[in-house]
């Protein structure tokens, strides 16, 4: 099937399917083998709603999003693909105040090194403004989501945060030393997260203190299991190589990562040289005694263990070429190697995996290695014994048989390949519902793609991405729907909503603003009691006050010019969906208060004059008159 964005006479794909309501028309499958598979209508094209969620129905699934170099996360619906909520998390954001409240920037800046904070500080900023959040996983307990956390990474400053699930909003973002670039993340399967899994991707100097500068023999690449409960770190290892993605097995005893650039350069010539990469699996149990038998030096404050080549920590497995994704089968006993650079992904059999620790050929492990397609980037599952692995440079998502590629690779004369899909365009992560748990459904795959080209009204130079649900719960997957997205979601996870309960309304002891709670105690203000007070401190002020619709407490409150001011806004409504915000006029102060919420932001007071506050959240017939005065007097 060729790659045409037309086809021929000027109608595209999508007219024809959404002309003919056949879905099938639209799967464009290329038939491996020359075997006539049947394309079949799925159950959803055939009911005529393609995967559709009609106006007042409720979605089946949370779709979490990273965003990438937006630095948020995402929470879509999933099969409508309707975008539900934004979670600023390493960005900030001018609607929730996210990195100017105090709750927030305690958040943000807590978990920094010292050092970020005193360079940063010297910029005259709290915390970095930015982050490239690529890969959003939910904690696990006995192999499935748990619907606890979900964990997430930054790559462009080397950071991993926490998301609460319970209010959808993050509660620890750490630094992670000695490391650079965090890249891959996952959380640990089984027993429970746990550990959660980052690798840093690029190899820098250890310690990285300007000592050694440029000779690229000297660099290393950590690899870093944080503890999921506390967010502090328990170990690092130093691997051979960069390290890019990551998963966890579902027995809790290995973690895997890929590793491109085994040849350690610096430049993409030398980076891509070799034909082989490797794997690098790392030895869960014998990590731990190496840590309790203290075999391991202090960096920065981190116990880093060595398990470079050589290491019985590690075992490094030879993989064609360049590979990137990671990604373990629902049954528990397979990990599949992406090639990227190679037409193949290599399949590990995880049982194999303790003879290749103890001294059998590395290449013993890898059970199958089909050959897909161009570009294997990563690989989803249906939970049926079949993958989904996106194909970046032939724009298509390949099904193929798990079992049928063993079978292949020990000399049967059989295709593993079932089908393949074109997407529009170039796919890099795909992931299906449930599909990284033991309880992959088979359900719906997300096909995340980089390019959208003409599949949307042109909105100038920069593009939407395309991201397309795709049913496959019948034989040949169909392209149901189109999803355009702004910068960059790289990687999706797909939750069953059972597994999920969110909040509506916060709890009143709430730690989010526990340090709000003791100032406020300090101050003879109880927040919850409905209580307003402006109080002098010399020339820091803070003002308490409560909300309830369509008022705040306080129609008015006096500073003086170049007061340092605190506003402790405490949301007394208790209502579903009645969230208030304040926005203080030419101030660049703005922050929502979700029901039974406190929130808070510090500012310097500015010229003297009548500035008007008001609430920036729709929430009454009068919410236009929710607003009051700060009057500035002359300093
Ligand atoms: Cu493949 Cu950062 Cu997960 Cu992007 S990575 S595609
Ligand atoms: Cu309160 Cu709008």
């Amino acid at each position: 099937m060729t790659k045409t964005i037309k086809d021929k006479g000027g109608v595209s794909r999508r007219d024809l399917l959404a002309g003919t309501g056949v879905g099938a028309v639209v799967a464009g499958t290329a038939v491996a083998g020359g075997a006539a598979l049947v394309a079949t209508q799925s159950p959803a094209a055939a009911a005529g709603d393609n995967g559709t969620v009609k106006p007042g129905e409720l979605d089946e699934y949370y779709g979490f999003w990273s965003s990438g170099q937006a630095g948020e996360l995402r929470i879509v619906g999933v099969p409508s693909m309707r975008e539900l909520m934004r979670v600023p998390v390493f960005n900030r954001d001018s609607a929730t105040g996210w990195g100017d409240t105090n709750e927030s920037k305690k958040i943000l800046t807590e978990g920094l090194m010292p050092e970020t904070r005193e360079f940063l500080a010297k910029s005259g900023l709290d915390t970095y403004q930015n982050g490239d959040l690529h890969h959003p996983h939910m904690s696990f307990t006995d192999g499935t989501y748990d619907g606890r956390y979900l964990f997430m990474n930054d790559k462009a400053n080397t950071r991993v945060a926490r998301v609460r699930c319970d209010v959808m909003k993050p509660d620890k973002i750490i630094e992670i030393p000695n490391a650079s670039d965090i890249h891959g993340l996952r959380p640990q399967k089984y027993p429970r997260t746990g550990y959660v899994f980052a690798n840093g991707e690029h190899r820098v100097p250890l310690v990285n203190d300007g000592s050694v500068l440029d000779s690229p023999e000297d660099y290393v690449a950590i690899f870093t299991a944080i503890d999921g409960d506390t967010m502090e770190i328990a170990w690092q290892v130093i691997v051979s190589g960069n390290l890019d993605n990551v998963d966890a097995d579902y027995q809790g005893k290995y973690a895997v990562s890929t590793c491109y650039n085994s040849e350690e350069g610096v430049n993409l010539a030398e980076m891509t040289e070799a034909e082989m990469d490797h794997a690098v699996i790392f030895n869960i149990a014998r990590i731990e005694a190496a840590v309790e038998a203290g075999n391991y030096e202090v960096y920065n404050g981190v116990k880093v263990l060595d398990g470079r080549k050589g290491s019985d920590l590690t075992a490094y497995i030879p993989i064609p070429n360049s590979p990137h994704g990671v990604n373990s089968s629902p049954d528990g006993k397979y990990v599949m190697i992406n090639g990227k650079l190679s037409p193949t992904v290599s399949v590990i059999e995880y049982d194999k995996v303790e003879a290749v620790f103890n001294g059998a050929d590395p290449r013993s492990c890898v059970v199958a290695e089909p050959e897909l397609g161009l570009g294997p980037l990563h690989t989803a599952f249906d939970g049926k014994g079949n993958a989904h692995t996106t194909l970046f440079l032939d724009s298509q998502s390949c099904k193929w048989n798990i079992d049928a590629a063993i079978r292949q690779f020990n000399g049967e004369d059989v295709d593993p390949i079932l089908a393949k899909t074109d997407v529009q365009y170039q796919p890099g992560h795909n992931h299906t519902s449930m599909g990284e748990t033991k309880e992959a459904d088979g359900k719906w795959l997300v096909s995340l793609n980089k390019f959208s080209k003409d599949r949307f009204i042109n909105v100038g130079p920069l593009k939407p991405e395309n991201e397309q649900l795709i049913d496959i719960s019948t034989d040949v997957p169909v392209v149901v729907h189109d999803g355009p997205t702004f910068a960059e979601p790289h990687d999706c996870i797909i939750v069953h909503r059972s597994k999920v309960t969110p909040a509506s309304i916060w709890t009143r002891d709430d730690p989010t603003w526990e340090d709000a709670r003791k100032q406020a105690e300090a101050d003879g203000v109880v927040l919850e009691d409905g209580h307003d007070e402006v109080i002098r401190d010399g020339n820091k002020v803070r003002v308490y006050m409560y909300s309830v619709a369509p008022t705040f407490s306080l129609e008015k409150f006096t500073v003086k010019q170049g007061d340092e001011v605190t506003v402790y806004i405490t949301n007394l409504d208790d209502v579903d969906d009645l969230t208030h915000g304040f926005t203080l006029g030419n101030h660049g102060v703005c922050f929502e208060v979700a029901p039974q919420a406190t929130a808070s932001a510090t500012f310097i007071a500015g010229r003297p004059g009548v500035h008007w506050f008001y609430c920036q959240w729709f929430c009454h017939a009068l919410h236009m008159e929710m607003r009051g005065r700060m009057l500035v007097e002359p300093a």
